[in-house]
């Protein structure tokens, strides 16, 4: 220790009593000038607004410091139980902004900044957004973390450090092209590195079996390939609540001594490149959204979050409780997001069998009362099946353990129905074969105490179907928790305009209780606050409308409807049905009754997996729909359409307060629940949409008559597909045929022959297992229906005044709550309260 003198208290008090920093617009501002100035080393001359940025992130750090740890030490002290957050996957998008919310000092910060003639929203937009995950599912544990911290939860989010994130599109000629995301290039001022707790993780080798002195046999996993993980810590803080909570992300490094007996041999250059082997585990996100690819890279990053996530766990566990693990149970929750992390199962298992010499009934007991799964899909292409193989090279004991497991489980299974060789093949945890697989989410459930659903629907199908015989097993282990998003940053942050108008009308509150909205539906029809909620509305379509200008080159007119569609292009979410209608609506225009209700810009926006060939095609198809649309002066006086390239959530920031029509399309039974229809309904936007997902909650929320429904149901879609004809369907439909035909005759590929002929083949063919076609006609009247009611104001604006008062039930806090009454039962704790203003 550098200490002299631990026990007298007043030589290093100075370090540990500190001075407040001070909130107000004054103090922030010396502090952002001391850091522009003396530690970042700029002056007038630097253009540049990374600078400013860095500047004032540092002096929020700073004020976020002190109340982490506090945070830290409350919960020590509380001897609380606490949850993890394990996931691959965490797309937190910007953090400058949530920072100054949540601190409450917004007003200070631009205040200050204006002082110094600088402009916040430059500053702002200096910020890479930090995109590590896809789509929904990362996100929704980034809004899961804001409500845990806003609830005061103890709860912790595992994650790995990646060091390029979600690829940045570009559109070249209307194809997607891939760039790596070098977010960390300029440091990152969010993370604090914590060498001192590093973590060692087995790769390889093989296992043995010994006797201890106790004379009992033990398996030890020896001459293991080990790489270092380093946790990176990334505050997380409640809304004006002084809690801090933390995102612990793991990035790899080689060991000091890699390879000695290359070393020792001499093949220094061999045994220096195992050190990139190491260091390449986390260098890069898999930017696969619902789809697996089953990369050994992929599985080491599974096994690295789990081995350093759980050592991390039990070594702050023995640091308090010592070797007792009576309590552990009682004291500690995993949550896996997905199956991503579900190694974690046979890990915590091998952990407390081998490192800490539990016996296996005391360890099964343990494990079984600690972890929790969710499942985000049903899509049959997204669920992980790992070679048996590849674990046996790999992860040789945790394979073992997977068959230890199995075969406990099997004979669970033949004495509750004796004889039944069929059921016990299906609920096997490995699938037999050629080459066996280890079916991950099988491997989640029996090692789970609780296994839920992100939206009612989804929950039911899963146990109707995919886990049928586990639910018929355990029906008491299955639970839905219908996914929320976090109203700090899907509508205080992005919706300043709005965020004014709520503090007025139902108090301030609403921040930390949506459900307070609900106030705004007596005032749906009064014509002064449907005026308010006009202007407010068309300052936000304006913003968005500049940025669709500046970026697509295209005028997008306020008083047009805004109909948008972001999500990850895949063939499910239907993109390939909104364009479809688009060159409906472009028909009319050029053919038809020349009238198509309301003027409207299409916006669609979204990344296709790299390898998804088909969804790359869909991104061109709505590129070149887009160049014929806009070019046609006749056109454009109706309908205009641009592709937002690099979709992501600093984009979503400006989309969602700015849009009229909320496209949630997918065929249903195919998406889990979707979290974007919430942040579009929560700003008011009425959504167009199937009864799919969360769709059919915020419709029985939101009432029948403010929500765009169409199309088959989940079960209807499952009818149809024997006897699915969609010639049959496009024969009998003048506007459906109508837009095959131009799409046929290469009326949007003049140049490029053949091009669109797999997407329009997969229209036409029996086998389109996304029914297209039939949802065709059900879409174009819905969408009919939605324009009649845009261009009667005062009823669009009652429509969109409710949607957002209805949207309490998807705030993540009220999610968050859900799963802490049913599944963690964790008692908020308040740090000791901090005064700094
Ligand atoms: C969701 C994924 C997903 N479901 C595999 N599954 C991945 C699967 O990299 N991979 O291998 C990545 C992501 N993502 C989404 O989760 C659902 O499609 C949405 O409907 C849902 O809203 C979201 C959050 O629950």
């Amino acid at each position: 220790s550098p200490f002299k003198d631990l026990t007298d208290s007043s030589p290093n008090d100075r370090l540990f009593k500190l001075e407040p920093l001070g909130m107000d617009a004054e103090s922030l501002g010396r502090d952002f000038q001391h850091y522009y100035a003396h530690t970042l080393g700029r002056d007038r001359d630097c253009r540049s607004a990374y600078y400013p940025y860095k500047a004032l992130a540092i002096t929020l750090r700073d004020r976020l410091m002190e109340r982490w740890k506090r945070t830290r030490h409350a919960h020590d002290q509380a001897n609380c139980k606490r949850t993890y957050y394990l996931s691959l996957e965490f797309l937190m998008g910007r953090s400058l902004s949530n920072a100054l919310l949540n601190l409450g000092i917004t007003d200070e910060a631009s205040q200050a900044l204006y002082e110094m003639g600088l402009l916040y929203e430059e500053i702002e937009s200096a910020e890479m957004d930090a995109g590590l995950g896809n789509g929904g599912l990362g996100r929704l544990a980034a809004c899961f973390l804001d409500s845990c911290a806003t609830l005061q939860l103890p709860v912790k989010g595992y994650g790995l450090r990646y060091e390029f994130g979600m690829f940045r599109q570009l559109i070249e000629n209307g194809h997607q092209r891939e760039e790596p995301d070098h977010w960390l290039r300029d440091g990152n001022p969010w993370e604090l590195e914590r060498p001192e707790y590093t973590q060692r993780i087995p790769f390889g080798g093989h296992t043995e079996t010994h006797t201890d002195d106790q004379g009992r046999s033990v398996q030890r996993w020896v001459n293991t390939h080990d790489v270092l993980a380093v946790p990176y810590d990334i505050p997380i803080p409640g809304y004006k609540n002084d809690t801090i909570n933390t995102l612990r992300l793991w990035s790899t490094t080689a060991t000091d001594v890699f390879d000695l007996d290359e070393f020792n041999a001499g093949s220094y250059p061999e045994s220096v490149a195992a050190k990139n082997n190491a260091e390449h585990i986390t260098m890069v996100l898999y930017p696969n959204d619902a789809s697996e690819n089953g990369k050994e890279l992929r599985l080491r990053q599974q096994y690295v979050l789990a081995c350093a996530s759980i050592k991390d766990v039990i070594r702050e566990w023995q640091r308090l409780h010592g070797n007792d693990f009576s309590a552990f149970a009682d004291k500690n929750c995993f949550q896996l997001n997905d199956t991503h992390p579900a190694v974690s199962v046979p890990e915590l298992m091998r952990q407390l069998i081998d490192l800490h010499h539990l016996e296996w009934e005391q360890a099964w007991e343990i494990t079984t009362r600690t972890m929790a799964y969710t499942n985000h899909t049903l899509l049959p292409e997204a669920l992980e099946r790992w070679p048996v193989r590849l674990f046996q090279q790999l992860l040789p004991r945790i394979l073992e353990i997977i068959y230890e497991i199995n075969a406990r489980f099997l004979s669970e299974v033949a004495s509750r129905w004796p004889g039944e060789m069929d059921r016990q093949r299906r609920m096997s945890l490995i699938e037999e074969g050629d080459d066996p697989q280890v079916r991950m989410a099988f491997l989640a459930i029996v090692g789970s105490f609780s296994v839920n659903g992100v939206a009612a629907l989804h929950s039911e199908l899963l146990k109707q179907g995919l886990f049928r015989d586990w639910f018929e097993l355990w029906p008491a282990k299955f639970n839905n928790k219908t996914n929320g998003v976090t109203p700090r940053r899907w509508l205080a942050m992005c919706n300043p305009g709005l965020r004014e108008l709520l503090d007025e009308t139902v108090g301030k509150d609403w921040v930390n209780d949506l459900s307070l909205l609900e106030q705004l539906a007596p005032k749906a029809e009064e014509a002064d606050f449907q005026q308010r909620w006009d202007e407010i509305k068309t300052a936000n379509k304006a913003r968005l409308a500049e940025m669709v200008g500046s970026t697509c080159r295209i005028d997008f007119p306020v008083e047009f409807m805004f109909d948008v569609q972001v999500k990850r292009i895949h063939e499910y979410k239907r993109q390939l049905l909104n364009i479809l209608h688009v060159i409906h609506l472009y028909h009319r225009i050029k053919h038809g009754d020349g009238d198509i209700g309301a003027p409207r810009c299409v916006l669609i926006g979204g990344k296709a997996a790299p390898g998804y060939e088909i969804a790359k095609r869909i991104i061109k198809l709505i590129n070149n729909v887009a160049k014929v649309v806009n070019a046609d002066r006749q056109v454009t006086e109706q309908l205009r359409v641009a592709f937002i390239p690099d979709y992501r959530v600093s984009v979503m920031e400006i989309l969602a307060p700015g849009t009229d029509l909320s496209e949630q399309i997918s065929t249903a039974g195919k998406e889990a629940s979707g979290t974007g229809n919430m942040k579009f309904m929560m700003n008011g936007a009425v959504t167009i949409g199937t009864l799919d997902g969360a769709n059919i909650e915020i419709r029985e929320r939101v009432g029948d008559e403010n929500f765009f429904l169409f199309g088959l149901t989940a079960e209807e879609v499952t009818r149809t597909r024997d006897h699915y004809d969609p010639n049959g369907i496009i024969a009998h439909d003048e506007a459906l045929r109508e837009v095959m035909a131009l799409l046929e005759c290469g009326h949007f590929n003049q140049f490029e022959p053949g091009i669109f002929e797999p997407i329009v083949n997969g229209i036409r063919s029996p086998n389109d297992p996304w029914l297209t076609a039939a949802d065709f006609d059900s879409y174009r009247q819905a969408q009919q229906q939605a324009a009649e009611a845009y261009v009667d104001r005062q009823h669009w604006l009652k429509m969109s005044i409710l949607n957002s008062a209805h949207s309490g039930h998807f705030s993540s806090d009220r999610t968050i709550a859900q799963y802490n009454q049913d599944i963690w039962t964790l008692s908020p704790i308040a740090p000791t309260p901090f005064s700094d203003r």
